[in-house]
């Protein structure tokens, strides 16, 4: 029985750990903006002239090309038409509340001048910090920025390149002389330059780790506690490894089937890669990304979706015109987004998806329902209004045993419209 009661004390001790950071805004924003960039942005997706398959942030890897030709595309990084507010502004726009950037990823390049290694961006033509003035821009629009930094790939590094095992030799060195040392890595690179980033920037909201693999839990926990140390106030991801994050970690274009009841995040492309590549065309449709946005909402779960910059800091025409999309759709609805905590039904519906707070329900129509008629049969209190929520429109409920809607004529289901539902006391 003590031991019971040791253990639950343990628990509600470590739970309220985890619960002292806040994860309010995280939650209540709902929706991301991923951004890779990186020295992958210049090779787009190419290499000598030949498009290579995969996802672009990869090329060095499925290339095989060793870093001493990899380095070369430093050069051509220009960051020429580099505008951190436009990124920031089409992010907000379109209604997100955070940006995770990529600060350094698996290639091992810094997107900010790091005194640990001279593998960074002052190889490059661009001779100011882009990271410090991306965290400025945030700041002045007042989004939430986040630092994505892959903890545990470096391909840089002997200690922490992960895939040698596909090569005959490790970025040009026979296999033989490689023997990994994971904590020299983390110790002497990884961790030095997590205090540079979690030191240099002023707060610091959201720490995206990747990729964890072969991590221990102790490699794990030391990547947890430098964010704690150094930024308390930070949320830590989920990949940071053995659930020792803030939330739980989904993989990456992965939506839960159903309504979960922790914090998750779906992290989604706009096409078939998170660097850019500039043979790519598999744009989805603005529409299908909306949907998932409000997919993610219906399940309860944050949706944040890349763009993938050019070397120069452009950001290809499609990615705008579906954060675009989005924006407008958000500018009418986006109360059905912020804050809401997923379906309370226990169906799903053909029409679409259902989103709620409080006592307010949201249902969004992808398509035209059959009849035009809705039934809620789950619902355990009464509707006292219904109307469009762009434009006010009030919708017709007629109460049988449960309330029966009555969507008008003539939608335009193109724009996904939004039912809004006050409900005389709280859904749950
Ligand atoms: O390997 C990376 C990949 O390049 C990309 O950064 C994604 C984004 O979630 N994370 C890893 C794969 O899950």
């Amino acid at each position: 029985k003590l031991l019971s009661i040791l253990m639950l004390s343990w628990a509600f001790v470590c739970g309220q750990a985890q619960q002292s950071v806040d994860m309010d805004w995280w939650r209540e924003g709902r929706f991301g903006m991923f951004i890779h960039w990186g020295l992958y942005s210049v090779a787009a997706g190419e290499w000598n002239g030949k498009p290579v398959d995969g996802i672009g942030e990869w090329i060095q890897n499925f290339a095989k090309v060793p870093n001493n030709e990899y380095e070369k595309l430093a050069d051509k990084l220009t960051l020429a038409k580099y505008n951190p507010e436009e990124w920031v502004k089409l992010a907000k726009q379109a209604g997100a509340r955070y940006i995770v950037f990529t600060t350094k990823h698996h290639e091992g390049f810094c997107m900010y001048p790091s005194e640990v290694s001279d593998f960074d961006i002052e190889r490059t033509p661009y001779k100011r910090d882009p990271l410090k003035e991306l965290v400025e821009a945030c700041r002045k629009h007042g989004v939430k920025v986040g630092f994505y930094y892959s903890h545990r790939q470096d391909w840089r590094e002997e200690d922490a390149a992960v895939m040698q095992n596909e090569y005959d030799g490790h970025y040009g060195k026979p296999k033989s002389e490689v023997k990994p040392n994971l904590d020299r890595y983390i110790r002497e690179k990884a961790l030095p330059q997590m205090r540079e980033l979690l030191t240099r920037y002023g707060q610091i909201d959201l720490l995206w780790y990747d990729t964890p693999f072969d991590l221990t839990k102790e490699q794990s926990r030391t990547f947890v506690n430098v964010v704690r140390e150094l930024q308390p106030e930070c949320i830590v991801n989920g990949r940071v490894g053995y659930n020792l994050g803030d939330y739980g970690a989904l993989g990456d274009n992965e939506m839960p089937c159903s309504r979960v009841n922790m914090d998750l995040e779906m992290v989604a492309t706009m096409n078939h890669t998170w660097g850019y590549k500039k043979n790519d065309q598999n744009w989805k449709s603005p529409k299908d990304i909306l949907c998932s946005l409000i997919e993610c909402a219906s399940r309860g779960v944050n949706y944040m979706v890349n763009i993938g910059p050019k070397e120069d800091g452009t950001v290809p025409q499609p990615s705008i015109d579906i954060m675009d999309f989005i924006g407008r759709w958000m500018q009418k609805n986006s109360e059905a987004v912020y804050g809401t905590t997923g379906n309370p039904f226990n169906d799903n519906f053909p029409w679409g998806y259902v989103t709620h707070k409080g006592n307010v329900i949201y249902l969004h129509l992808l398509r035209e329902p059959l009849n035009r008629c809705i039934a809620l049969k789950g619902l355990l209190t009464s509707i006292t209004k219904a109307e469009i929520l762009a434009s006010g429109k009030k919708v017709t409920v007629t109460d049988q045993s449960y309330p029966v809607l009555t969507v008008p004529a003539h939608l335009n289901y193109d724009e996904i419209p939004v039912l809004k539902l006050v409900c005389k006391s709280p859904v749950r």
